[in-house]
């Protein structure tokens, strides 16, 4: 809609290379969390995206109302400033990108420096300027980690997604961790949390997985070292039969879960999007 445009942004405007690039020199810093932005700029990414509903065609990550109040201070988007704080400095070297266009751009650079598949990305989404120019979407609409398969179907069914796009999506807890000042659950899920792998599947399948024995929320960590994590959801992904053929493929297959988290991703970034129709799709290639 005409709210959602910005006086700023232009999409033909901007070189989407450069772009790429510097945001791939934002990615490492030995001083923060295990050494790289990469797995909070996946999540801003996905965060930004996935409130989107079918059923009204409502959320998304058109308008980069994730920066806005309320959205922005939703429990579920904890922690994601330190993101948008990282960014912030190439919004004023490229005035014409939109946040919307960066924040997604951001986790498909963020995937590919990281050594996963490479994701096809357009540019051209709009801005809402001002918060008040926001049609806020409900809280609730990401996924409660203390739940299990029920939820996490009705929550990306209401996106469109199936059973399949799921368990690929959910592959992306192979990069990253919990942290007790954002969700309140603790640890990363593998020993690697700065690469993009197939791990996610693996170590569920691999390991006994306990309850991890602390006053902080129900999590599980592996029995053998305690020190990696799963959530309660991503445990459904384990104990439900229809998620697990697919954790058991993807674990098999590492080519096979980079082709469709690849596509899903791109499919994920892409809800609700109006897209110009002259907006090229860009496959950029990895810098390393
Ligand atoms: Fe996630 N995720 N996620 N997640 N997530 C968390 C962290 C990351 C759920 C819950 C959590 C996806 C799906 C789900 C990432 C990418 C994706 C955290 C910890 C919780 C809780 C946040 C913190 O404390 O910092 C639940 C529940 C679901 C589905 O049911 C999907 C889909 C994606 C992307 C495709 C990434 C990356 C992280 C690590 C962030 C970091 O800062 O290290």
């Amino acid at each position: 809609s005409s709210e959602l445009t910005t006086a700023e942004a232009d999409w033909k405007k901007v070189n989407y290379y450069n772009v790429y690039k510097d945001i791939a020199d934002l990615l490492e810093d030995e001083d923060y969390d295990d050494g790289s932005y990469g797995p909070v700029f996946v999540r801003l990414a996905w965060h930004a995206s996935g409130t989107y509903s079918k059923k009204d065609r409502t959320g998304g990550s058109t308008g980069g109302t994730i920066r806005f109040h309320p959205e922005a201070n939703y429990g579920a988007n904890a922690g994601l400033h330190v993101a948008r704080e990282r960014l912030e400095p190439l919004k004023k070297k490229y005035p014409h990108i939109s946040y919307a266009d960066l924040y997604t751009l951001a986790g498909v650079v963020a995937i590919q420096e990281l050594g996963g598949p490479v994701v096809p990305w357009r540019p051209g989404r709009p801005d809402a300027i001002t918060a008040a120019a926001v049609a806020a979407t409900p809280d609730g609409r990401l996924p409660d980690a203390a739940q299990g398969a029920d939820h996490v179907r009705d929550i990306f069914y209401r996106m469109g997604f199936n059973d399949q796009e799921i368990v690929a999506l959910e592959g992306a807890h192979a990069l990253g961790r919990c942290h007790t000042d954002r969700s309140g659950f603790d640890g990363p899920w593998n020993a690697s949390p700065t690469a993009f792998t197939n791990f996610l599947f693996t170590e569920l399948l691999d390991n006994t997985w306990v309850p991890k024995k602390w006053d902080g929320p129900f999590q599980y960590v592996d029995k053998a070292t305690g020190q990696f994590m799963m959530l309660p959801a991503d445990i459904a992904f384990k104990t439900d039969p229809k998620f697990r053929q697919y954790v058991e493929q993807y674990a098999k297959d590492q080519d096979l879960f980079f082709a469709d988290f690849s596509k899903a991703f791109v499919k994920l970034l892409e809800l609700g999007v109006q897209f110009p129709e002259d907006a090229p799709v860009y496959q950029f290639k990895p810098l390393e």
